[in-house]
């Protein structure tokens, strides 16, 4: 029989943006869920049991009752249509889940240089010495500029109440003000928000080695 438990596969380091974001996604709905890791540095995500689970062979992948899913904001969205009536992960009204969906699309796909230069890992291990390119730099400025856009002066969250968007920005943000890089107060004080977050706590407060220095 299939299990009906939701399955969360991710790297066996646990330090993964992606897998955060879709750990925080199930977190916040309250859904039960078993975590399976994978060794990313012995390559297994590309052994054949993986493969034919998900795919793009990427962490994370979503497996409830045999279905299996990869791409977390494909993740969260489909766990926001399995339990409409838990909490909401994204905005209620239309145009708002648009603009939602809209900045997830958005942090997936640009802002690489910055992913490059601040690998997420530092958020855990701790900061890079190296400084930001003036290419990372001015995507970082572009970064801040759409942040600020979203963010209304007093609001708390990007789109009324909070969504996986506010994780995701928050993550990319993140990369940026756990190294120490100049960030605007007010998203630094945002970032703090959503870091103080039970869901992202719960994601923080699993234990993670360091890599070893080679
Ligand atoms: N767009 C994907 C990105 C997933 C991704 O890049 N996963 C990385 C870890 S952060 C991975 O699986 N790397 C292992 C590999 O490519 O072999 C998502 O949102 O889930």
């Amino acid at each position: 029989m299939e299990s009906t438990k939701l399955k969360l596969y991710l790297g066996a380091d646990y330090v993964s943006a992606f897998a955060m974001s879709a750990f925080v996604a199930l977190k916040e709905k309250q859904l039960s869920f078993e975590l399976v890791t994978l060794d990313l540095k012995s390559r297994e995500n590309y052994l054949e049991n993986y493969r034919d689970l998900s795919l793009t062979c990427k962490i994370p992948a979503l497996v409830h009752e045999g279905f299996a899913l990869s791409e977390s904001s494909a993740i969260a969205e489909y766990l926001e249509e399995l339990a409409p009536g838990s909490k909401r992960v994204y905005p209620q009204d239309i145009k708002q889940r648009a603009r939602a969906r809209q900045l997830q699309a958005w942090l997936r796909s640009d802002l690489l240089v910055v992913r490059k230069e601040r690998p997420f890992d530092l958020v855990y291990f701790g900061k890079k010495d190296t400084p930001l390119s003036d290419e990372a730099r001015a995507a970082a400025e572009r970064l801040f500029f759409v942040a600020d856009r979203l963010l209304e002066e007093g609001a708390e969250h990007l789109f009324g109440d909070w969504s996986i968007a506010d994780t995701d920005l928050a993550i990319m943000l993140n990369r940026l003000v756990a190294n120490g890089d100049a960030v605007p107060a007010r998203l630094a004080a945002y970032v703090q928000r959503q870091w103080d977050r039970d869901s992202v706590r719960a994601w923080m407060d699993i234990e993670r080695k360091a890599p070893a220095i080679a």
